[in-house]
């Protein structure tokens, strides 16, 4: 590799400031992964012109106000490489000053090992990055599928931007950018760059250990993306030949692929793992500033014609292109005042009127029992038109979890429509559901499946919890009650395991009507990701004359059914349960037990929840039996026993799997019985 770029075009640039330019950035950002004394110097090394290309020329941004809403979108999919953002960012003049770079990875600085992009932005421009490889470039496909629908729905006039991506090999490696990528071929997202390090190293050592025959250019070419290289990382003018030519490029997303070398010039780590994920030692990070012309003694240096070059140029270059759109924007929204009416509500990722007024009543008289999927199809018609920019669908099983935009046009190469065809791919769809919502104006993006594959996504449900993002996942046949499909298809431990999830809001409707509010809740009132959790099998409408009514489903667990006064016992059931508890009331009604049934669709909603309403709804001292269709690990928290499904199903006709299963009222009778008895021994000991 040559030690100074070569130079391939004939530019009226300075070639020897924008050395110095990417030297800067390479410098920086191995003294913050020295003083940190861990965190990957590798990637930023080699990957440095890259970097400055991107953020010094391409990428339309402005470092003052990082939120812009037509700014370019820049990815960081391999989120380890974080050093090389920070180092671009501070020098491109965002509010992220060399004390920050100084306090690289350590505890409340905005300089966090792989910065997940918080709801806030813990750190002014950064979109987001991904410490599981793979999921940013799925973000990167959500985020070109935004800009897509919303240049579409309003016009490049006010949408206008491209969104840039730099992978690495384990990127590429893991399957999720497999699927991620073969759905931005298919979707034909032309304003989509990637850009790939194939430096040929990953941890483990080269990459000839485990990905020697893949010719990752010609698996995206089959995959319809257009594809470029570019023979070395130092070539700054090739470099961006190739992005320009990428950002012409409207019909395929682009994949350049830039041979570098890890850790160059790193004399004696240069093209190893070694240089992959620890501090190079103070000795080599001498030798790499001599390497570069540096003088080695200064640290954290930013030359004073590198800082006005950057930081002075982007600013400028940023608050131009901004202003620009500001005015473009304003004349839209005189012409367009509805539309930008609908913006407004958009960019707050809120319905453009309440969702309340327009929901469906469901009627007992007239239909008896629903399916919560089927309740939901019905609800996510009636507010659709109050939620335009709303997108999502499902994994190739629309048909089944019942969440289409019934009038609505399909997304497609020629056409953005709100309902998406995933594919067979949940990996990718979690990626991109997220995508979506980072990039903002798209309100509660939704993905859709079986409740079992959430296990096919659970790393993009995390990160959607860890981000705070406003996303809705809606999962289908939700426990044995599905059927014959057997144990493979019948979630036991998934509802757990969601629970378990931070920050996450797991929703089980007990009927039709608290469906209606489980949607309505999610579109108004949780900030954050909520799954929306609903059955295959029919359920029965319950009569909310004779029993509560379904807002109470807002605040988690409310009382569904109860005679005045203390109760002798309680029910805690959720979702399908919620009748077998009626059922169990009911009999032990006529055995002189008087038992209260809540129905608690959310146990996270419910624990946050002030002390006084929760020890309302379970008043301290008065057994209590949850009643739930799945393994009963946790209920302890809630209640004194519980009856679940403590082993894999079965395949059977659903109501007797439920019922061989032990999901019967006269079970959950029993099971009270034994509790009150449980409790009265504890009383006379
Ligand atoms: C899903 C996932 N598995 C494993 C890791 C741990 N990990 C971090 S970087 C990396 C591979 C490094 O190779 P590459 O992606 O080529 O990056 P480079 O070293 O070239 O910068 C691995 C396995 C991860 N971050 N995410
Ligand atoms: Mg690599």
């Amino acid at each position: 590799m040559s030690a100074a770029p070569t130079s391939s075009g004939a530019t009226s640039r300075d070639a020897a400031l924008d050395q110095r330019c990417v030297d800067t950035i390479r410098s920086l950002a191995i003294d913050g992964v020295e003083r940190a004394g861990s965190g990957h110097p590798g990637m930023p090394l080699g990957m440095a012109p890259v970097a400055y290309a991107l953020f010094a020329r391409a990428l339309r941004h402005n470092p003052d106000d990082p939120l812009w809403p037509d700014r370019d979108r820049f990815v960081l999919s391999a989120g380890h490489a974080s050093m090389l953002l920070y180092a671009a960012l501070h020098l491109t003049g965002y509010d992220l000053p060399l004390d920050e770079l100084r306090h690289f990875r350590q505890w409340g600085s905005r300089t966090p090992g792989h910065p997940e992009r918080d709801r806030v932005h813990v750190t002014p421009g950064v979109e987001t990055t991904t410490g599981p490889l793979g999921q940013g470039f799925g973000n990167a496909v959500g985020m070109a599928m935004a800009e897509r629908f919303l240049r579409e729905r309003y016009t490049d006039q006010v949408v206008d931007h491209r969104t840039f991506a730099m992978c690495s090999d384990g990127d590429f490696m893991e399957g999720i950018s497999a699927e991620a990528a073969s759905l931005a071929g298919h979707l034909g997202l032309g304003r989509l760059v990637v850009i790939y390090d194939d430096n040929q190293i990953t941890i483990d050592g080269p990459t000839s250990l485990a990905f020697a025959t893949e010719d990752v250019e010609a698996r995206f070419r089959a995959y319809g993306w257009h594809t470029s290289s570019v023979e070395d990382a130092n070539d700054l003018d090739a470099i961006e030949a190739a992005i320009a030519a990428a950002c012409a490029q409207d019909e395929r997303p682009t994949l350049v692929r830039v041979r570098s070398v890890i850790g160059w010039p790193a004399p004696n780590k240069q093209g190893t793992a070694g240089a992959h994920g620890a501090a190079l030692g103070a000795q080599e990070v001498r030798a790499t500033k001599q390497a570069l012309g540096l003088d080695p003694d200064q640290d954290f240096h930013v030359p004073a014609d590198v800082r006005e070059h950057m930081m002075a140029g982007c600013r400028e270059r940023g608050a131009a292109a901004q202003q620009a759109w500001e005015e473009r924007f304003s004349a839209w929204r005189e012409r367009k005042p509805e539309l930008a009416r609908e913006w407004d509500a958009a960019q707050a990722a809120r319905p453009i009127e309440p969702v309340g007024p327009s929901l469906p009543v469901f009627d007992p008289g007239e239909r008896s029992a629903l399916a919560t999927r089927s309740a939901g199809a019905t609800v996510m018609q009636t507010f659709a038109p109050l939620v335009p920019t709303m997108v999502g669908g499902a994994a190739d099983l629309a048909e089944s979890t019942k969440t289409e935009f019934k009038e609505e046009a399909s997304f497609t190469r020629e056409h953005a429509g709100r309902n998406v065809h995933w594919g067979v791919r949940e990996h990718a769809m979690g990626a991109a559901v997220n995508g979506l919502a980072q990039h903002g104006g798209i309100v509660r993006p939704y993905g859709s499946t079986f409740l079992m594959f959430s296990d096919y996504m659970r790393p993009a449900i995390r990160l959607s919890a860890l981000m705070k993002l406003p996303v809705a996942w809606v999962f289908t046949h939700d426990s044995v009650g599905l059927g014959e499909d057997g144990p493979t298809h019948q979630p036991v431990e998934h509802l757990l395991a969601l629970r378990a999830i931070p920050g996450l809001v797991v929703l089980r409707p007990a009927d039709a009507a608290e469906t209606a509010q489980a949607w309505r809740v999610t579109l108004e009132e949780v900030e954050g990701p909520v799954c929306l959790v609903l059955s295959r099998q029919d359920l029965p409408v319950l009569n909310r004359d004779a029993l509560a009514g379904a807002e109470g489903l807002a605040r988690g667990g409310y009382v569904l059914a109860h005679a005045d006064g203390q109760p002798d016992a309680i029910l805690v059931a959720t979702g399908s349960e919620v009748a077998l508890a009626l059922e169990a009331r009911t009999t032990l009604a006529a055995e002189g037990v008087d038992v209260r049934v809540v129905s608690m669709p959310s146990c996270e909603l419910f624990a946050a929840q002030d002390a006084t309403y929760r020890a309302e709804v379970l008043p301290a001292g008065v057994p209590a039996v949850a009643v739930e269709a799945a393994i009963t690990l946790g209920w302890d928290r809630w209640t004194h026993a519980a009856v679940g499904i403590d082993r894999f199903g079965a395949s059977a006709p659903g109501a007797e799997a439920l019922t061989r299963l032990g999901m019967t009222s006269q079970e959950v009778a029993g099971a009270v019985r034994d509790a009150l008895r449980a409790a009265a021994d504890t009383a006379v000991a």
